[in-house]
């Protein structure tokens, strides 16, 4: 278990890794075929938590989750080096064209294979577009500095300024910087904000005051449009551009805002990664229980019912809600594997 939540990895098996997170890649951006994405990812990331180099694809037979063809991918790149549908696919223009235009920040393999075939080759061309989304414009402008990753230190200056600025705002907010950073990785992609309040409703309309004063700090990239949305009524989000005054770059960041009973759930999900986050949803699951973001449910009645089963259960019913995080995130998630 221990080897699931560590996130450093011993590299032993980059070689190996490497291709399938690449054709991983060219899958969702290309082909919108998440599907397949996410399982060349999963198999990726179980050669990279090996705790040792693997010189014969047939040892991998015992793990679960590596199915045949994977094995026979492995194969090919163990005896040649590489793996020849990659190389095809990447030495595609379109496929070349395609992955950059979904690098953009805003832009997803839809709107790119809307883009290639309006005739757009370049990001230039993409500029010219009349009708990207407010998002994608923006992802446009700062495409070079949020391509970069963010050193460590960074997350942490300008987790430091946000939280600065929240506790003047609202005393006793409680923020955490979750994400890669929480995982502890040496550079993240973006800056991952997750903010409560432990009396139980200051969180609410928080988000759009600590926006305004953040925005008129120029911490903050104005950037209004549909971006303060609630995915429910439980999580206020806001996706963003910042940059911190003694840093140079412009830099992605995320903010989520939960109720406290939520909190611990959050931090779960927002400290990932995504894998793991699907694994113990997974495993949840198979437990007659239903794991989110926001809660841990009892499921009523067969697979088939899960949807209605969600929308009935009321949401005090949430049965760790307001547990203590640590215990959360060390506790819980062990004592769901060793059942
Ligand atoms: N998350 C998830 N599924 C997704 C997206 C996100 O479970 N499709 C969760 C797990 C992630 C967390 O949210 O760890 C933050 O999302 P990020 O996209 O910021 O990913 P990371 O912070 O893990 O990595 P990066 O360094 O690329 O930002
Ligand atoms: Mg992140
Ligand atoms: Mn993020």
């Amino acid at each position: 278990l221990d080897s699931i939540l560590d996130d450093d990895t011993p590299d032993y098996n980059k070689d190996l890794s490497r291709p399938l997170l690449e054709l991983s890649e060219i899958y969702a951006n290309v082909f919108g075929d998440e599907w397949r994405s996410f399982t060349y990812r999963k198999v990726a990331n179980k050669l990279d938590k090996l705790p040792y180099k693997v010189s014969n694809a047939d040892e991998l037979k015992s793990i679960q989750g590596i199915g045949k063809s994977m094995i026979t991918k492995v194969k090919e790149i163990l005896s040649t080096g590489q793996l020849q549908k990659l190389v095809n696919l990447k030495a595609n223009t379109q496929v070349q064209i395609m992955q950059l235009f979904a690098s953009v920040w805003g832009i997803g393999p839809k709107v790119a294979r809307r883009l290639y075939q309006a005739g757009h080759r370049s990001l230039i061309d993409v500029s010219g577009d009349s009708a990207l989304s407010s998002m994608a414009r923006i992802g446009l402008k700062y495409h070079h500095d949020i391509s970069q990753r963010i050193p460590q230190a960074e997350v942490a200056a300008a987790g430091a300024f946000v939280r600065d600025i929240l506790e003047n705002l609202c005393p006793g907010a409680v923020m955490t910087v979750g994400g890669s950073y929480r995982r502890g990785h040496a550079t993240c992609g973006d800056i991952d904000l997750l903010i409560t309040h432990p009396d139980g409703h200051s969180h609410n309309g928080l988000l759009g005051r600590l926006l305004s004063i953040l925005q008129e700090l120029e911490f903050l990239v104005p950037f209004s449009s549909s971006s303060a949305e609630s995915s429910t009524h439980k999580v206020d989000t806001y996706m963003g551009i910042c940059k911190h005054p003694q840093y140079p770059h412009y830099r992605r960041i995320d903010f989520k805002f939960y109720p406290k009973e939520c909190y611990a759930f959050a931090l779960v999900y927002f400290t990932g990664n995504d894998v793991l986050n699907r694994r113990i949803r997974y495993l949840a699951r198979t437990k007659g229980y239903k794991l989110s973001d926001q809660g841990l449910y009892p499921r009523i009645g067969s697979h088939k019912d899960a949807q209605a089963s969600e929308t009935s259960i009321p949401y005090d019913h949430n049965l760790l809600g307001g547990m203590h995080t640590d215990y959360f995130n060390g506790g819980l998630i062990r004592d769901i594997f060793s059942n």
